[in-house]
C-alpha cells in the first residue's frame, strides 16, 4: 500500500472491544503499527469485522482498502490510497449501510471493473462497479443473489467453476455469531447475460441433504487440485471437510477427453438405468435413463 514493494496487511477485527489495524512492512518483514497515522479513526472502527482486502478498487495504481463489520459504521467500505501521498487514506467511501457479514472482490461481469459480494443475515447482494465518477471512485448498482437456503452467511470465494469466462460465487453458511450446522453452502451460478447480469442457484450433483457435505460449511477452498485445468472444491464443515474433484460431463472414461469412446460407452448403456442408479454414469441429466438429452450433452462437451 506504501508503493515500497513490501507488502503490508490489514486487519478487520471482529471484537466489539478492539478495531481494524493497519500494519506496515518496512521492507525487511518488520512491522509496523500505523493504523491511526494512515486511516481515518471511523474506518478502522470495526464490531464484528470479518473480511477485508487490499485491492486497487478505482483503478489509479494505488492500492485501497475494502472491509466489511456487522454492526458498523463501516458495514461495506472502501478506504482510498491518496496518490499524492501514497500510503495515507482519506476518503472513505460506505458503499453499503447494512450489515454485511462477508465481503469478497472480484470481476463478475467481465468489464475489467472489480466488483463486490457481500452476504447478509437478510439478502445478500452483489454490487457492480459502474466505474470511476467525476469524484474518481467508482459508482455502484446493487443486485440481490437469487434467494438462498438460509439467512445467515459468511466466507464468500468468487471463482469461475464451470470455466464459461464468468466468475460464480461460493457462500459459506457457518454464521460466526449464531453457529448452526443445520444451513448449506450456496453455489450462485453467473450466467453471464451482459448487461444485465444474473445468477442461478446450482450446486451441480453435490449431495445436499442435512449431515451432508454442503451442511454447516466454514469455508470453501476453490482451486485446481489435480490439475487438470478443472476448479475443484475442498469444503470445510462442522462434521469434518471433504475433498471434490470436478469431472468433465460426458468423460464416462476419465481420460480427461469426451470422444469416441464414451460415445460408446454411453450408447452401449441406451434406455433405462440399473437399480441402483449409481450404476449408470451415462445417465448425465439423471433421469433415471439413459437417452437423447444425454447424447446431446455429450456432444455438447465433446473434445
Ligand atoms: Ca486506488
Ligand atoms: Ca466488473
Ligand atoms: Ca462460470
Ligand atoms: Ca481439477
Amino acid at each position: 500500500m506504501t508503493g515500497d514493494g513490501a507488502e503490508d496487511l490489514y486487519f478487520a477485527n471482529y471484537s466489539q472491544s478492539l478495531e481494524d489495524r493497519l500494519l506496515v512492512n518496512d521492507g525487511k518483514g518488520f512491522f509496523t503499527d500505523e493504523t491511526v497515522r494512515r486511516l481515518p479513526s471511523e474506518f478502522v472502527e470495526s464490531s464484528l469485522g470479518y473480511a477485508c482486502a487490499i485491492v486497487d478498487m478505482n483503478a489509479d495504481g494505488f492500492n485501497d482498502i475494502v472491509k466489511n463489520t456487522h454492526h458498523g459504521p463501516m458495514d461495506l467500505a472502501i478506504a482510498y490510497n491518496d496518490p499524492s501521498n501514497e500510503g495515507f487514506f482519506r476518503v472513505i467511501d460506505l458503499v453499503y449501510n447494512c450489515c454485511p457479514s462477508y465481503v469478497s472482490v472480484g470481476d463478475l461481469n467481465n468489464d475489467g471493473k472489480l466488483d463486490l459480494v457481500a452476504p447478509a443475515d437478510a439478502q445478500d447482494h452483489y454490487f457492480l462497479n459502474q466505474g470511476n465518477g467525476p469524484d474518481g471512485l467508482p459508482d455502484w448498482i446493487s443486485f440481490p443473489f437469487p434467494e438462498s437456503s438460509n439467512g445467515f452467511d459468511h466466507n464468500t470465494v468468487i471463482a469461475d467453476l464451470d470455466n464459461d469466462g464468468f466468475n460464480d460465487v461460493l457462500i459459506a453458511d457457518v454464521d460466526l455469531d449464531l453457529p448452526s450446522c443445520a444451513q448449506r453452502l450456496d453455489i450462485h451460478h453467473n450466467l453471464g447475460l451482459r448487461p444485465n447480469l444474473s445468477f442461478q442457484e446450482d450446486v451441480g450433483n453435490l449431495p445436499t441433504d442435512a449431515r451432508g457435505p454442503l451442511r454447516g460449511t466454514h469455508d470453501v477452498a476453490v482451486f485446481d487440485l489435480n490439475g487438470d485445468g478443472r476448479l475443484d472444491l475442498v469444503i470445510g464443515t462442522c462434521s469434518g471437510t471433504t475433498i471434490w474433484i470436478q469431472q468433465l460431463i460426458g468423460d464416462l472414461d476419465g481420460d480427461g477427453t469426451v470422444g469416441i469412446l464414451d460415445l460408446l460407452i454411453l450408447l452401449s448403456n441406451w434406455g433405462p438405468c440399473p437399480d441402483p442408479p449409481e450404476g449408470c454414469p451415462a445417465d448425465l441429466d439423471d433421469d433415471g435413463s439413459v437417452g437423447i438429452l444425454d447424447l446431446l450433452t455429450l456432444l455438447a462437451n465433446w473434445g
